[in-house]
């Protein structure tokens, strides 16, 4: 065909030229996560790999339905795809095939786990989580004294269990709630928990009440691959996660169950809850497992939570309190309330010098919207190859907002985070602050990105 007569092809042109607008937002974005310091404990980096298969042509296929019975045709590669990716999902959990399956088909953790209570709960039957003040998350059944909060409230009768004073687990509360309560389902994993969990434990108390318990490992799931966390695979029915946390690969969910389980929660998934399956999505799960298994990631891990023992070291240092006084895992809890300052005040703070964190709840608060805590974790600058010495680095900073947050809190004309937040235009402290921030995040990289020209490659 010569090129008079080609005809132009729809869709062609590159989104820096059909798009500027966006694609300038999209550049923005990759500069504020390369020059500034991510301290999310739920957020990471993924690879080059990963975003291959997130921008590929795998966006375009509908596939409903499961491997080798899809109600579509065209499916043949995507078969393949899917089959690969529960194989790596099987086999980074050391599970074997003949107890266990897996469904890599939500398109997160919360529908993942709403696909879970579909399968094998009626709408009203009961199920207990951690609380989410206490380190739970919104979809293990949160509702607050006024309002029914997650969808898991509404459709189902939640009760929480809660951490104590030092905001370790309240096994004994647990179980004897669990006792009076009989759910039919106990949950457990959390988003804001820094140490371990007691899977024997909650299986004795499950067993007692003939309950289903399900772990939502989101958080530490690249924890549990590389064998640097208890597993709960031994003593749960179900498994759920998230993929792009400590696992650092794409942003989907993953359900792991007992074989007799699987055929209800694949049916929750899909014609239950979602329509056909994100298949860039579970590419990028399957190349994200490939690398779990490696002993580059083993160390990663490893170093992810030396980074979080030195984190929580060095604040503790400095003279500051964390739930539970330390770590096992990949997060910090930091409670700010000795210093009377809240964790709302200290979001805002570190957002206006380049470190991003979140408030958190901390066992005792009264006020869940102006919590005393920040969460802190280390996986997305861990990949970014943060050491130990790096972290200290960051305590200091860490503290140094405090005393600035103080030192403004003082000056300000109310107790109100509007009055806070209007100090900081100007503020020198501030200033001189976010630029050694700054300075220092960009002498390390993130993955796909070109330090030379400051460029994704
Ligand atoms: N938003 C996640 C977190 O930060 O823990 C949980 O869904």
């Amino acid at each position: 065909m010569s090129s008079s007569t080609t005809p132009k092809l729809i869709g062609n042109t590159p989104l820096s030229q059909a798009d500027p607008e966006l694609f300038d937002l999209i550049e923005k974005e990759k500069e504020r996560q390369w020059k500034g310091l991510e301290l999310i404990a739920s957020e990471n980096f993924t690879s080059q790999a990963v975003m291959d298969c997130l921008g590929s042509c795998l966006t375009n296929k509908y596939s409903e339905g499961q491997v080798g019975a899809r109600y579509y045709g065209g499916n043949e590669y995507i078969d393949e795809i899917e089959k690969l990716c529960k194989t790596r999902a099987l086999e980074a959990f050391s599970l074997n095939s003949e107890d266990w399956s897996v469904n890599v088909q939500p398109y997160s953790g919360s529908p993942a786990n709403f696909a879970v209570y579909t399968g094998l709960l009626q709408p009203h039957d009961r199920i207990m989580g951690l609380d989410l003040p206490s380190g739970g998350h919104l979809t293990h059944g949160y509702y607050s004294g006024k309002k029914k909060i997650s969808a898991t409230s509404i459709y189902f009768e939640s009760l929480p269990y809660t951490v104590d004073q030092q905001g370790l687990i309240d096994y004994d509360g647990l179980e004897k709630s669990a006792r009076v309560f009989r759910p039919k389902l106990i949950i457990c994993g959390g988003s804001a928990y820094p140490r371990d969990w007691d899977y024997a434990r909650l299986r004795k108390i499950a067993d007692e009440i003939e309950a289903y318990l399900m772990c939502d490992m989101a958080h530490y799931s690249g924890l549990v691959a590389t064998g640097e966390h208890n597993s709960p695979f031994q003593y749960c029915d179900v498994v759920t996660s998230t993929t792009h946390k400590s696992l650092r690969g794409p942003r989907a969910g993953i359900i792991f169950a007992k074989k007799a389980l699987m055929p209800k929660i694949d049916f929750a998934v899909f014609p239950g809850i979602q329509g056909g399956p994100h298949n860039h999505q579970i590419a990028a799960i399957a190349t994200q497992l490939k690398e779990v298994k490696t002993p580059e990631f083993k160390q990663y891990i490893q170093q992810v939570k030396a980074n979080a023992k030195t984190l929580a070291k060095a604040l503790i240092e400095k003279g500051y309190t964390l739930a539970t006084g330390g770590t096992d895992n990949h997060l910090v809890l930091w409670n700010l309330r000795p210093q009377g300052i809240t964790g709302s005040k200290m979001e805002k703070l570190f957002d206006a010098v380049s470190i991003t964190s979140n408030k958190n709840s901390i066992a005792g608060d009264a006020n869940a919207l102006s919590p005393f805590g920040v969460r802190l974790g280390t996986p997305a600058l861990t990949t970014r190859g943060f050491k130990e010495v790096d972290f200290e680095k960051v305590a200091e900073f860490l503290h140094r907002g405090v005393q600035i947050g103080l030192k403004l809190q003082e000056q300000a004309v109310s107790t109100k985070l509007a009055d806070f937040l209007a100090l900081f235009e100007n503020n020198e402290e501030l200033t001189q602050l976010k630029s050694e921030v700054e300075s220092f995040a960009k002498q390390f990289g993130i993955p796909g990105w070109n330090i030379e020209t400051q460029r994704y490659h």
